[in-house]
């Protein structure tokens, strides 16, 4: 180890913490005319830093220190402080460090130290010790009954389709049956898993009868069959004999308690491969998820082909050394890429479509644009805006303007290929966070502010987002956007509202006639730590979410079944955004078991879902995790 920095919590308040910062040259050679990079999530306030000056981009932090020369076996050593919440995890210090020498020339790699933290270290909390149950079904079925005995589907076992609409879920069971549990369905034979139609079920909903006779699946809707082989999947049980299960006696009627059951995953802060993206989609198919929203682009990268504008991929597809875009939130001494082109995108919502789900794609605007600015910056940015602001990402040069002629054209091209390649009847377009002090010293913004009467940035921003709402409806699209959608009061009711803030912001947009989709942070963020020791991954803004808090969500809590408001609630989402989320291991370990929690929030209605009994039936459903070989944070470590 020739170089490393340590990183310490010197004092903590609840809005302010010092640090202190040692790097120590263990080298034998001296460092001339240097500097030192590193990524942290927090914004360092410039004016506290010590011994140096500090730039930073986002993440991307660059110190000049006050010395030109660190001598072999020296060290450097600074502090500065920031103004927000103390840092509780380790995955709040230092993600990567990296010396560079004369401009770039010559770079060295720093080890980083766990970040030596104020808080008192906390133990992991343990669930508490159950019986793991035989029926593990997740999310619950609303009905069901079990009688003793058990079906043996053999090598002989056929599947027949009584319903065109079964097809694809017969494709997704056969599948399915190979890849977890090796067996092989044969084509000739009898019918023992029949498919029939019964178009007096409503959308999404199933019965599923298992006895003598073999098993019986029925629905009058494709996204209806893929549930019931859901449950199928979970019901049946290996046993001694090759190419043999046993399913126990059951009589499932079920039908989901929210029509809009959702995830989305955030593939520009990280980018993640179409292979994980669909594995992904494949465990939300087996947890009668019905919607995923795709995250595709934001201020850290553009991750979706657009054939009028190759820059945006070219450009705004990669970030670290070399490109346009600093190195974010992981590594700095390398480049992080990638992008779906149009045909990749395809096969995903195909994918998808196969299990019952919905792609619903987002460009996020008019935020979090840097990399479409970055990539296309004679048509978006406005060279005579003089504004100030500060993102909550730590970007001052990342939201597009409604002043210019190029902003609109970029979206009239943008959404006519997204509303091509997507089915979807929605576009999410985005809006959260656009900061404070966004267009002020903006004439042209100015000038566009008084000839309509406008006196705040958010009706500006209305105003853009009007004119997206107008386009998307011309190609045939219905608006969704996160809560901000609606500030400045100018889109539509027909808008469709993602609040993710909290359910009060919820409720105010269902009074206002919006329909909402729920997406409190504080409960469905895949993101946020699960525990409160501190090698917990993650971050905990909005709260830390242990299993048991994913669990108990319950929306709608103060809201009377008889209030008209609740038919504006069209559903639940969880999230994961990426900031921390690399390689598929993190993302199994931050996903799982939580999804399976927040499954039964959206699926199974409330006098049937009880803390001690999900317990039990996830405990008998880990065995099925593994099979998947999905690497889930284990729920007990105790037994
Ligand atoms: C808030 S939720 C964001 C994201 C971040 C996330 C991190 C929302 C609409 N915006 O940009 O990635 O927090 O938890």
């Amino acid at each position: 180890m020739s170089y490393r920095v340590d990183l310490t919590v010197l004092s903590e308040q609840k809005q302010y913490c010092r640090f202190g910062v040692t790097l120590h040259n263990l080298s034998d050679q001296d460092l001339l005319d240097w500097k030192l990079q590193f990524i942290i999530d927090r914004y360092i306030l410039p004016d506290s830093f010590t011994n140096g000056a500090i730039k930073q981009v986002g993440s991307f932090c660059c110190v000049t220190p006050d010395i030109d020369v660190l001598a072999a076996n020296a060290h450097y050593y600074c502090e500065f402080s920031i103004n927000t919440a103390p840092l509780r995890y380790h995955t709040d210090g230092f993600k990567d460090a990296l010396i560079v020498e004369q401009n770039g020339a010559i770079k060295h790699s720093v080890v980083v130290t766990p970040i030596a933290l104020a808080s008192p270290y906390r133990e992991r909390t343990e669930l508490p010790v159950v019986e793991a149950d035989r029926l593990a079904l997740i999310p619950k079925p609303n009905q069901i009954t079990t009688q003793n005995g058990r079906y043996l589907l053999s090598p002989n076992s056929q599947i027949t389709l009584q319903s065109t609409r079964a097809e694809k879920a017969a494709t997704w069971l056969q599948v399915e049956l190979e890849s977890i549990y090796q067996f092989k369905t044969n084509p000739i034979g009898h019918s023992e898993i029949l498919f029939r139609n019964n178009p007096t079920l409503d959308e999404g909903e199933y019965n599923l009868t298992v006895s003598a006779q073999g098993v019986r699946i029925e629905s009058g809707s494709a996204s209806g069959f893929v549930h019931a082989c859901a449950t199928l999947l979970q019901l049946v049980e290996v046993t001694e004999q090759a190419n043999t299960l046993q399913v126990p006696y059951v009589e499932i009627s079920d039908t989901p308690r929210f029509r809009y059951r959702g995830m989305m995953l955030d593939c520009a802060r990280h980018f993640h491969p179409v292979e994980r993206v669909k594995r992904l989609i494949n465990h939300l198919a087996h947890y009668k998820f019905n919607h995923f929203h795709w995250h595709l682009t934001d201020d850290e990268g553009w991750r979706i082909e657009i054939k009028a504008f190759p820059e945006l991929t070219d450009i705004g597809a990669k970030r670290g050394v070399g490109t346009a875009l600093e190195p974010q939130f992981s590594t700095l001494d390398d480049v992080h890429q990638g992008f779906y082109s149009q045909q990749e995108i395809r096969d995903v919502i195909s994918y998808a479509e196969e299990r019952g789900i919905t792609v619903i794609p987002e460009i996020d605007i008019p935020g979090h644009c840097r990399a479409a600015l970055k990539s296309l910056p004679e048509l978006l940015q406005d060279q005579d805006d003089q504004s100030h602001y500060r993102s909550i990402q730590h970007y001052n040069d990342n939201v597009l303007s409604p002043a210019l002629a190029g902003t609109y054209e970029f979206l009239d091209k943008v959404l006519k290929e997204v509303a091509e390649l997507f089915p979807s009847p929605w576009v999410h377009i985005g809006a959260d966070e656009v900061p404070d002090g966004v267009w002020v010293n903006s004439p042209k913004c100015q000038a566009l502010m008084a000839e309509h009467g406008y006196h705040s940035a958010k009706e500006l921003q209305g105003h853009l987002l009007r004119y997206a709402e107008k386009s998307l409806q011309k190609l045939g699209k219905r608006m969704v956007g996160w809560e901000e959608a609606q500030h400045g009061n100018k889109v539509s009711k027909d808008t469709i509202i993602y609040s993710w803030l909290s359910e009060e912001a919820a409720l105010n947009c269902a009074n206002q006639g919006f329909d909402v989709i729920l997406q409190p942070a504080q409960f469905t963020y895949l993101d946020m730590t699960q525990d409160y020791s501190p090698d917990e991954p993650g971050v905990d803004w909005a709260s830390t979410i242990p299993l048991e808090t994913a669990y108990r969500y319950e929306p709608l809590i103060e809201v009377p079944d008889s209030d008209p408001l609740r038919k504006r609630i069209l559903g639940i989402q969880c999230a994961l955004w990426c900031e921390i989320v690399t390689h598929q291991q993190r993302m199994d370990y931050m996903i799982f078991p939580r999804l399976t929690a927040l499954a039964e929030a959206c699926w199974t209605n409330k006098p049937q879902r009880e803390w001690f009994d999900y317990l039990s039936r996830l405990k008998g459903h880990l065995a099925l995790l593994d099979r998947q070989n999905i690497k889930y944070r284990q729920p007990w470590t105790n037994q």
